[in-house]
């Protein structure tokens, strides 16, 4: 899969995918992460992406003819399946979201700045509008960059252990059970004793068990979803 993102400050989105899960996905060929800077296709030598709002108002907008000029030149390898517009207007994102996108082959992620883009590359261009939950953020760039994270790491190949993934919290409209580690006893404290008896349909029940415990606690609103 590859993800391309067009952003104002590319700088923000250096090192994300420079650890962990997301590089060695990228390691291993299973996802393509380009960055393209907007200001590439700037307006003018002063670099400009942005301009005043008609009507008037306070903040920028981003303008049409950068944004235009970046995508036509980058479906001049072949279109996008999506092309998504990362805002705090667009449908929320959830795990649902990211299964669905981990099946695209090539996304192109629009990251806004100030008051947001001119409508009309909304209109002409964006397939998909996104935000990461309700609360603003000053730039679309790490709102990418947490569901460039999500949709990764849904990349068949990217997890070793291919069932992770999978019992994930929010797989299954239910939040994961509590895990432990060694020591057995810390600080008075000891593992619960069915993770200690080595038979995995115990421990299943018994997680399936914490799973919806913890749910019924936290998320209620969880289990009556479709
Ligand atoms: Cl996608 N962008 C910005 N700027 N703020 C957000 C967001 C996105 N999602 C939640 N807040």
């Amino acid at each position: 899969m590859t993800i391309e993102i067009l952003c104002a400050v590319p700088e923000l989105l250096a090192s994300p995918f420079e650890h962990s899960i997301m590089k060695r996905a990228q390691e291993r060929g299973l996802l393509n992460i380009k960055t393209h800077n907007l200001r590439k296709w700037a307006i003018n030598k002063h670099a400009q992406i942005d301009d005043y709002q008609y009507g008037g108002g306070a903040g920028m907008v981003m303008m049409c003819e950068p944004l235009a000029n970046a995508i036509d030149e980058l479906q001049l390898e072949g279109k996008f399946d999506e092309i998504i517009f990362v805002t705090p207007d667009g449908k929320r994102f959830e795990q649902k979201e990211a299964n669905t996108l981990s099946l695209k082959n090539r996304v192109l992620i629009i990251c806004g700045h100030y008051k947001g883009i001119d409508q009309r590359i909304r209109d002409l261009y964006v397939t998909q509008e996104i935000s990461i939950g309700d609360y603003v953020l000053s730039g679309g760039e790490l709102a990418a960059a947490v569901i460039i994270d999500a949709v990764g790491r849904l990349i068949p190949g990217v997890i070793n252990d291919e069932t992770s993934a999978l019992t994930d919290s929010f797989q299954d409209n239910l939040l994961a059970p509590p895990v432990y580690s060694r020591p057995a006893e810390f600080r008075g404290l000891a593992v619960p004793p069915v993770l200690l008896t080595g038979d995995p349909k115990k421990v299943d029940a018994w997680r399936q068990d914490q799973a919806l415990q913890r749910t019924k606690d936290r998320r209620p609103d969880l289990l009556t979803r479709e």
